[in-house]
């Protein structure tokens, strides 16, 4: 039997580094990967745990959040993310696996460690750098020992060189690689994640899923491209927010009472992309602690 609880492991990166594929050889499943140069629409992930060494372990695997379609970011999609995202978060964390190319480090991998590491879980979550495509070094340690001071700032307890490609010409040469990449990889998981999950909110935390959220919302926004008028302000409510996106006073008042759907319609006719959709997954989760104080309201005897 196992032990313990499940360690869960949050995999995060820019669109096309290898996620999935990683995800996939960790847990002997075979979600779709991407191959296009925009990738295929991936949602927030959570694969059925698995045991290595005798440890229980849950994957949970994540879209790009820079993820384009022809250069302009799917914004509906974008929005869906985040709020599967911290859907897939009540649980907590017990590490972080940033998933890179073993090439320069980019501007969208800082963005991504400065939103995954210190904003979502306020840096109290330890993080693994997996490095991919070393398929080619010998041996596939070589090109992270040879820069591995130039990550030191970003405080990853490891940094893990790996092939998850698949398939091909190359199959042959990759298939051994992918078992010893996944070897090393569970053995750092199970090496430096936390006894104990890092919860971003529920449980002894005081805080709620609209407290994370609103915490996160800005930098979401920022890191997604998103229209800069969908930023929260400094202590505006909901309330305030649906009314400067647009949306008139006595829908908003509607909307305070809850009901997302019409929220839905009124966004579509908002003048930019997708709309409705944000402003439907927006209103779900802005509102939704006015839902809840709602419901024994009018479950009065
Ligand atoms: N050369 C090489 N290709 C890889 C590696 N890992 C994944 N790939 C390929 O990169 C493409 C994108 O992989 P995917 O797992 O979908 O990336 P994701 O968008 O980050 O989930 C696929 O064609 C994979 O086969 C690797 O280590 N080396
Ligand atoms: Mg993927």
């Amino acid at each position: 039997m196992p032990s313990g609880k499940v360690i869960r492991v949050l995999v995060f990166g820019s669109t096309g580094v290898g996620k999935t594929s990683l995800c996939n050889t960790l847990t002997g499943r075979n979600r779709p990967t991407n191959n296009g140069p925009f990738g295929v629409t991936q949602k927030t992930h959570a694969f059925a745990p698995f045991v290595h060494d005798g440890r229980r372990i849950q994957i949970i695997d994540t879209a790009g959040m820079h993820e384009s379609d022809g250069g302009t970011v799917k914004t509906d999609e974008a929005v869906q993310q985040i709020v599967e995202l911290l859907q897939n978060s009540k649980d907590g964390f017990h590490l972080l696996i940033h998933v890179a190319r073993a090439t320069r480090i980019t501007k969208e991998q800082e963005e991504d460690h400065d939103f995954f590491v210190r904003r979502m879980t306020q840096s109290m979550v330890p993080s693994l750098m997996v490095l991919t495509g070393c398929e080619n070094e010998e041996p596939m340690t070589k090109w992270v020992d040879e820069h591995r001071s130039a990550f030191n700032r970003y405080n990853y307890k490891d940094l893990v060189a790996t092939c998850f490609a698949q398939g091909g010409k190359l199959e042959e040469h990759y298939a051994p690689l992918r078992e010893q990449s996944r070897e090393v990889t569970l053995d750092a998981i199970v090496k430096y994640a936390l006894s104990e999950p890092y919860l971003l909110f529920g449980g002894t935390t005081g805080r709620t899923l609209q407290d994370a959220l609103y915490g996160l919302w800005n930098e979401f926004v920022d890191l997604a491209k998103l229209p800069a008028k969908l930023r929260r302000r400094s202590n505006e409510s909901a309330y305030a927010l649906l009314k400067r996106l647009g949306v008139p006073e006595k829908a908003a008042a509607l909307a305070i009472k809850h009901i997302p759907d019409l929220m839905g319609e009124i966004g579509d006719r908002l003048p930019f992309p997708a709309a409705g959709k944000i402003m439907k997954a927006a209103t779900l989760l802005l509102l939704s602690p006015l839902m809840k104080k709602k419901k024994p309201a009018s479950t009065k005897d």
